[in-house]
């Protein structure tokens, strides 16, 4: 991340999370409220625990905006935690007169154990902290502001939840999403947010207003009563989401140098979520068990451009102004550590949360004994939230890369020489 980059700060119940972000370009419109909608986004989904019931996220912009307008300098933001509140002795700046009781007994699969002994702490507490998803409200935030960038460029990014449990979705054609996304895809839509959006065969106000975020309503049901039965029994629920990105011109990241390759960049993001154990690009795995010409997603003229290429950015998208097309997107869009044109698609597999109800066998660290795990409190599943986050992150590694393909400090500048380079290809 060399364009646009950022740093998080804040320890789940202290007085708030900080994110700061450097590299966006000045005159991008950017309203608090647009960022509030994504972390509302990320606090939802069934199966998140009583903690969302506390908190109620908002960013306060606290530098880098003037008149609902970014100026290209450093911009951070301030999240409160509503639970600092009951949390003021316990994480408590100063020191104490009491401390609180610490933390001893690890969670099996949490930062806990490694965190404590790495950094040669007694107290867990100083590890769980930091180390919990809580951090992820603020690089939604960051992420928020990379989406309203991209949307400038008409890149849209959607998540859906494909698995909780062994509830599961029948797996989007791929091939369908490569000829969809041709038809529906526009460019330099300022409005792009405020439309009716439909990507691909999923209809993404169903998404929404789905409370696991999943396309398909009869698995839905079977999702929300897999995650009331793994309550019941004090468990916990993994899952699987999809990410797609449409409106991504040719050529971002490159082959050249293996810290370059688009692809490699989006997997350290989406991994870098917490619980996030697996990501694919395009058929992923799947790959593994298809011969050369099954997988490889075959190149066609493209017939919107043949007898006349079409240059207009104003009335015509980035790959319909190109002479050729993929009939497939296997690949999920990116070839070579390269963009093509074509949807981007990763998909990211979420292992049960740590904190069980019903805990598992640890051992007490003062004393060496074996007990069973803490257990406060916890949420049952976050899939459908993981989902917002990757979109985040996925906005995010999107954003260095368009900021380092076409440069630029003001978004005018950025946006002419993005139709230089889409009428230079084409
Ligand atoms: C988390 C534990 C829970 C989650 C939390 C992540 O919080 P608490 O310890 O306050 O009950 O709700 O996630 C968030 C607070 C959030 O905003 O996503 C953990 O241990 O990782």
């Amino acid at each position: 991340m060399e364009r646009f980059r950022f740093l998080t700060a804040g320890e789940s119940h202290g007085k708030g999370l900080i994110a700061i972000v450097e590299g966006m370009v000045a005159d991008l419109r950017l309203e608090e409220e647009y960022i509030n909608k994504e972390l509302k986004r990320r606090q939802q989904g069934y199966g998140r625990g009583a903690r969302m019931a506390i908190e109620d996220d908002r960013a306060e912009i606290i530098s880098g905006v003037r008149y609902g307008l970014t100026m290209g300098s450093p911009i951070a933001m301030l999240v409160p935690n509503k639970d600092w509140q009951n949390w003021q002795e316990t994480m408590n700046v100063a020191p104490v007169s009491k401390e609180a009781e610490p933390v001893t007994i690890p969670r099996p699969a949490h930062a806990d154990l490694a965190g404590v002994t790495k950094y040669g702490l007694k107290d867990i507490r100083s590890i769980i902290e930091r180390a919990s998803a809580r951090e992820t409200a603020a690089r939604v935030a960051v992420g928020a502001i990379a989406k309203r960038f991209l949307e400038e460029f008409g890149v849209a990014i959607h998540s859906h939840t494909t698995a909780i449990g062994q509830c599961r979705c029948e797996p989007l054609d791929y091939s369908v999403i490569a000829s969809e996304a041709k038809q529906s895809h526009e460019v330099q839509s300022q409005e792009v947010q405020d439309k009716p959006y439909k990507t691909s065969s999923i209809d993404w106000q169903q998404v929404e207003d789905s409370p696991v975020y999943c396309a398909d309503s009869g698995v839905e049901k079977k999702m929300m009563a897999a995650i009331d039965e793994a309550k019941a029994s004090g468990d916990t629920l993994e899952g699987v989401f999809e990410l797609i990105a449409t409106g991504v011109p040719v050529g971002l990241g490159s082959h050249v140098q293996w810290d370059r390759r688009l692809d490699g960049r989006i997997a350290q993001a989406i991994m870098s979520i917490n619980a996030v154990k697996g990501v694919e690009i395009g058929l992923g795995f799947a790959l593994g068990e298809l011969k050369g010409s099954e997988a490889h997603d075959a190149i066609e003229p493209n017939p919107d451009t043949i007898g006349g290429r079409s240059s207009s950015l104003g009335e015509t998208s980035a790959m319909q102004s190109l002479p050729w097309r993929h009939v497939t997107d296997n690949a999920g869009g990116i070839e070579g550590g390269i963009s093509n044109g074509e949807p981007i698609m990763v998909r990211a597999v979420i292992k049960p949360i740590a904190t069980l109800a019903n805990p598992l066998p640890s051992i007490d660290l003062r004393s060496g004994e074996a007990v069973k795990a803490r257990y406060e409190r916890s949420d049952v599943c976050v899939v459908p939230a993981a989902g917002v986050i990757g979109e985040a992150m996925l906005a995010i590694v999107l954003t260095d890369a368009f900021l380092e393909k076409f440069g630029g400090d003001n978004l005018k500048e950025i946006l002419a020489n993005y139709r230089n380079y889409i009428s230079v290809i084409s």
